[in-house]
């Protein structure tokens, strides 16, 4: 195994070779749930990317030359690497972006489901032959690897999302460089190692860490084919702007949402309220896919809003390695402000306060974390309007909304996609008809049916519409932003006809 970091501050991993980079800054991982410091890395600097570009670049010819099957070999080590370190893995991603730790766990799972997938798809057909308008004439659609392509990725994911863009991006015959999310780079470190340790040839995966200005450095390069993203709409949308002033080069941004669940008159409510509490709850609300509308018919809005006030009074908050916790803390103090603000806003437009966990009891805090980012459940309830703020503007946070309405299922679905993003939705019913025209008429890329609002398959597309993006990083759709495709038509006669 590598020793990254024997003493001293954490490194870059740039052409195969653990490396210190050009910078003199340096940055700390912080537990969220602590305030104490894990470790210490170096600042990426444009110097840094420039150097991690050049090794992915003299790279490429190289890996773009092995067979789909060899490249498949290293992914499937990978794998085995994930499998290996799963506990140690998913305890750094609880004590580094402060989720419970059965999903930390759980993320390092869905990591290797995208790298199996990636690895096992290499086996399946790639391209289409199509039939020629001429008989002596085949008609082929071929791909081909994009070449560099820069990944950038969020904190609330820091091992799944990485992979999700990564693994199929390796498989097709790209080369990597990784900008890891400021808040999370001890995951990213752990990654880095796996990959070094999968004997992954030099300058094919490159990690450099640090902040948005070497994430920006990455996009604006011209050696860079494809940018992956995942992350907030507001750098998600910078991205594509930037990047779509340059011809031939691509971006993939998945952003997040202003989600909500529709609870029809005719829905089973025990699913109702146990899909509203995991979807608004669960990682802190810090998932793009989490809810913050409760979108709730009227002859069932007093029971189930009874029902979900009282579970959200007690959802435990608390120490993210204990297993009995809910909830962990927001990632940083700034989000906890940012969520502060998004309860003001709904308080000043208007909204009926059922649930304030926001500043938590002391005894609610447990022993030795008082320096966490704590935060609990607020719940409003608030008459549906298309000018209300809070309705359309994401929290990121365990804030929801409950929204009364009457009328049918078309009712419903105008509120519901009365909002500029479109990331995912859910449903509870148990009349088909009411679920299908949700499928059909919600303005989302990731719908569920009786479920929460959450979670994610690694053979689905993943992404959304409107301002939530024009990513999918996973499976076959993924495949579309970085490859190329050459339309190939071979002559098998004498003559040309
Ligand atoms: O995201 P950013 P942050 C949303 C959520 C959250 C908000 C801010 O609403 O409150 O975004 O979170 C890098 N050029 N989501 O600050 O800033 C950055 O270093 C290139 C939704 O974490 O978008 C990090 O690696 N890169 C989301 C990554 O982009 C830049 C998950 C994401 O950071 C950059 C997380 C720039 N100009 C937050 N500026 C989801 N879809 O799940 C920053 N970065």
């Amino acid at each position: 195994m590598s020793q990254p970091a024997t003493s001293g501050d954490c490194l870059h991993y740039i052409d195969g070779e653990w490396t210190d980079g050009n910078g003199s800054e340096t940055f700390s991982s912080v537990n969220p749930a602590t305030g104490e410091t894990l470790a210490t890395f170096r600042r990426g600097t444009a110097d840094d990317v420039d150097a991690a570009l050049e090794a992915a670049e003299d790279a490429f010819d190289e890996w773009r030359a092995l067979s789909y099957i060899d490249r498949a070999e290293y992914l499937w080590e990978i794998y085995h690497e994930l499998r290996e370190r799963h506990e140690e893995l998913g305890a750094t991603v609880s004590k580094e972006c402060g989720k419970e730790i059965s999903e930390g766990k759980a993320e390092v799972t869905e990591a290797w489901h995208m790298v199996e997938w990636a690895a096992a798809n290499a086996r399946h057909p790639h391209g289409d032959v199509v039939p020629s308008e001429v008989a002596s004439k085949d008609a082929y659609m071929r791909r081909k690897p994009r070449g560099v392509v820069g990944c950038i990725t969020p904190w609330n994911f820091p091992v799944a999302v990485p992979f999700w863009q990564m693994a199929i991006a390796l498989v097709e015959g790209n080369t990597i460089v990784w900008k890891p999310a400021e808040q999370t780079p001890w995951t990213a470190q752990i990654v880095a190692e796996m990959m070094d340790d999968a004997g992954i040839p030099k300058g094919v995966f490159n990690l450099v860490q640090g902040y948005g200005d070497a994430g920006a450095a990455i996009v604006e390069d011209a050696r860079v084919d494809t940018v992956q993203f995942t992350g907030s709409a507001e750098v998600g949308h910078e991205i594509a702007g930037k990047v779509g002033g340059e011809p031939g080069k691509l971006a993939a941004c998945e952003m997040g949402g202003k989600n909500g669940i529709i609870v029809t008159e005719q829905a089973d409510l025990d699913i109702a309220v146990h899909a509203a509490v995991m979807s608004s709850f669960k990682t802190t609300g810090q998932r793009c896919v989490s809810s913050e509308r409760l979108i709730v018919h009227e002859d069932v809005y007093d029971e189930f809003k009874e029902r979900f006030v009282e579970i959200a009074e007690n959802v435990a908050v608390g120490d993210p390695l204990e297993a009995d916790t809910f909830m962990g803390p927001a990632i940083e103090a700034g989000h906890v402000e940012k969520i502060r603000e998004h309860n003001e806003l709904a308080v000043e437009e208007g909204a009926e306060v059922l649930v304030d966990r926001f500043e938590l009891g002391d005894e609610e805090i447990p022993e030795g974390h008082e320096e966490g980012h704590w935060v609990g459940p607020f719940v409003y309830e608030i008459e549906y309007d298309t000018d209300l703020r809070c309705l359309k503007e994401e929290c990121f946070g365990p804030h929801v909304a409950l929204l009364e309405y009457s009328g049918d299922i078309d009712r419903a679905l105008e509120i519901h996609n009365d909002t500029p993003y479109g990331l995912s939705g859910a449903i509870v019913s148990e009349d088909y008809r009411q679920l299908n025209r949700f499928r059909d008429r919600a303005e989302i890329g990731l719908a569920y049916a009786n479920l929460p609002c959450i979670g994610a398959e690694v053979q689905l597309p993943f992404g959304g519409a409107k301002k939530s993006g024009n990513g999918y990083p996973s499976a076959r759709e993924s495949i579309e932003a970085v490859t190329e495709r050459t339309a190939w038509t071979l002559n098998n006669s004498k003559e040309i006809e």
